[in-house]
């Protein structure tokens, strides 16, 4: 990097050094500069119709890519990836915000500049609560340094980070002499080695081990990884509801998704009678253990992940996740006899019934796994679009993405965009409910713009069906949009009306083939039906209201 740069280009290289490509966002005065730096660098500018767009957009991205960015203005723009964000920190996903701001000289004496709420740091210090690290670029000769010190925590912790880019800042010179900084941090060798010998003396003396693998298989980048130690061990392996995927379905150790009492009875039993579980990367999240359901003993627990590693009931320090999974992988195995074990089976081909028969939720998720295949990444908003789906038999790794643990709304038609700008062999299958579509459904005109071809599943039931389940009025009602023709009203795409099984095969067939735009099936479904997975969870919740 050439010596003497700008905040701005700074900030822009080193986005670039860590993989990021696409900035999504929607501009404004205060980030005006800034825009036309990204511009005209080699990063691209995608531009949403609202920034929650751009920021579930920017976290799927990050899923699949590694790091993802979002570009907003001050406050108008900033304050509405807040939930987004909250999004990525719960679910642990390393997206950078960057915001637009008044410049500093503008601040001196406090005149009420347009967008500012209370204070000039309102925003940053919302914002400090919603990531895990945070900067307000305010000084040239530390901006530098901080865009390092921010950057390293977003890759570290995989959580989201706040940079506030003033707008005088942004083609200040900083720091000339100043260096980009690589941290590797290490696990402490001693405190290492004894934590895998222990790990492996438990796991080689156990009769049936058991590994649970979640989400921070995925945000280290570690499937591999967990591949190689369930080949050298045969040690069967499940996933939770927000880690599912972590593992081709159809691998031979994969026992399915576990959810405590909600998942697959014979997955749960197989789990909770394991006297050696090895919990990966695991978030002990309601809904991952079945509105706690689950027994998990952990007496018999290895529990891994980045912030903590505890052998039963002790913890050891100073030990990074992935030093101790690859460690796992390298040590040297006794290989267990092979059990049989509950796997999923492999769908059978869907054969859509003739005549006038009405689709139903578990029709349309068999009909869905047949459809799937190994270039798919399949998007599930909340709802039964994300209950049904756990069923779903996801071939590949890494090709299920969901908030299944924040759970907001709206996340499944812009991450579509996201995850197929991060990675464009995948073509998104996203399915999203009536509902949450109309929160950020619209976010399909930008990927007609960007020339993206989501094949988007509405699951119209008339309603907030997971709410009716609970509690059901006037307020699940909604309004009875024509989906199947949005398309006429953007000008691009195809729109499908799907009410019987034989009008669901046609339409994903010829959706199949139409690979030039989006396509968008409006399924419609009856207002009571829901997947077998919603009943059992809306009934569990109902209890706890
Ligand atoms: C942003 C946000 N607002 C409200 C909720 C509460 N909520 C959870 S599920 C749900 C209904 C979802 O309706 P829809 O998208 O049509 O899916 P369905 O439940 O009908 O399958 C609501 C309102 C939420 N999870 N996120
Ligand atoms: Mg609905």
């Amino acid at each position: 990097m050439k010596a003497a740069t700008t905040v701005g280009q700074y900030l822009i290289a080193r986005l670039h050094a860590h993989g990021v490509r696409h900035v999504f966002g929607i501009p404004g005065d205060y980030v005006l500069s800034f825009y036309d730096q990204l511009q005209r660098s080699s990063l691209r500018l995608v531009n949403t119709c609202d920034e929650q767009g751009a920021g579930f957009a920017a976290d799927a991205y990050a899923r699949v890519h590694g790091l993802g960015a979002v570009c907003v203005t001050y406050c108008v723009g900033g304050l509405k990836v807040a939930n987004t964000t909250a999004e990525a920190f719960a679910e642990k996903s390393p997206v950078v915000i960057i915001s637009g701001a008044p410049g500093m000289r503008e601040r001196e004496r406090n005149p009420l500049l347009h967008h500012k709420v209370r204070d000039f740091d309102t925003q940053a210090r919302v914002f400090q609560q919603l990531t895990v690290a945070s900067t307000v670029l305010n000084d040239p000769q530390t901006a530098f340094q901080e865009i390092d010190r921010v950057l390293h925590a977003a890759l570290r912790y995989k959580r989201p980070v706040y940079i506030e880019l003033p707008r005088d800042l942004v083609d200040a010179p900083g720091n000339p002499i100043h260096r980009p900084r690589e941290i590797h941090e290490t696990s402490a060798r001693h405190a290492l080695q004894a934590a895998l010998g222990e790990a492996v003396d438990m796991i080689q003396s156990a009769r049936k081990p058991v590994i649970l693998a979640d989400v921070e298989v995925h945000r280290f980048g570690l499937q591999e990884t967990l591949l190689k130690l369930v080949e050298k061990t045969h040690i069967p392996v499940a996933a939770t509801i927000l880690g599912k995927s972590v593992i081709a379905e159809n691998h031979p150790f994969y026992l399915g998704v576990y959810e405590g009492a909600m998942g697959r009875e014979a997955v749960r039993r197989y789990v909770e009678s394991s006297d050696c579980l090895i919990l990966l990367g695991v978030f002990m999240t309601d809904i991952n253990l079945g509105i706690f359901t689950a027994r998990l003993d952990p007496g018999r627990s290895i529990y891994a992940t980045s912030e903590k590693l505890s052998i039963r009931y002790h913890n050891y320090e100073e030990v990074r996740f992935k030093d101790f999974l690859h460690g796992l992988a390298q040590a040297r195995w006794r290989r267990r006899p092979l059990h049989r074990l509950p796997s999923p089976q492999p769908p059978a081909p869907f054969r859509p019934r003739r005549g006038p028969h009405r689709v139903t939720v578990r029709r349309l998720f068999e009909c869905l796994n047949s459809f799937l295949d190994d270039h798919t990444v399949v998007v599930a908003d909340v709802g039964d679009s994300l209950f049904g789906a756990a069923d779903l038999f996801i071939r590949q790794r890494t090709e299920f993405l969901s908030p299944a643990y924040y759970t907001s709304m709206g996340f499944a038609v812009p991450a579509a965009i996201g995850a197929q700008l991060a990675n464009p062999k995948l073509r998104p299958l996203v399915l999203v409910g009536d509902g949450a579509f109309q929160m950020t459904g619209m976010e399909l005109a930008t990927a007609a713009r960007t020339g993206l071809n989501p094949i988007v599943i509405v699951l119209n039931n008339s309603g907030y069906g997971t709410e009716r389940q609970m509690q059901d009025g006037p307020y699940n009602d909604l309004w009875p949009w024509q989906f199947h023709r949005i398309p006429e009203v953007l000008g691009a795409g195809r729109g499908f009306i799907v009410e019987t099984e034989e009008q669901l095969e046609n339409a994903l067939r010829e959706a199949r083939g139409h690979t030039g735009s989006f396509c968008l099936l409006e399924v419609r479904l009856g207002q009571g039906d829901r997947s077998p997975a919603l009943q059992r969870l809306a009934g569990r919740m109902a209890r706890r209201i």
